[in-house]
């Protein structure tokens, strides 16, 4: 029955990966006022770990991140923009 517990238990470690999803959220990052300003949010949000891919809009005022949702969390980006000094949300 030990036996059996631990392959359960290695199977359910094994198994994580496959709830890891990436994603892609949409923030709203209305505190950029010039064209430089999408550089410093771009800059922020590539160092997060989990981070794939960042394109962000000036005009639009967004920024769009490609993310794994294993390493890192919505929550980890808006902080991430928040810390460079631009506060950000997600755009529904
Ligand atoms: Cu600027």
């Amino acid at each position: 029955m030990k036996k059996l517990a631990a392959l359960v238990a290695l199977a359910a470690t094994l198994a994580t990966p496959a709830w890891a999803a990436v994603q892609t959220v949409t923030l709203s990052v209305p505190g950029m006022t010039c064209a430089a300003c999408p550089i410093t949010v771009k800059k922020a949000l590539t160092k997060v770990g989990g981070v794939s891919q960042v394109d962000v809009s000036f005009d639009k005022r967004e920024a769009v991140v490609t993310f794994d949702d294993a390493k890192t969390s919505i929550q980890k980006l808006t902080e991430a923009t928040t810390n460079a000094g631009y506060p950000s949300s997600v755009k529904r």
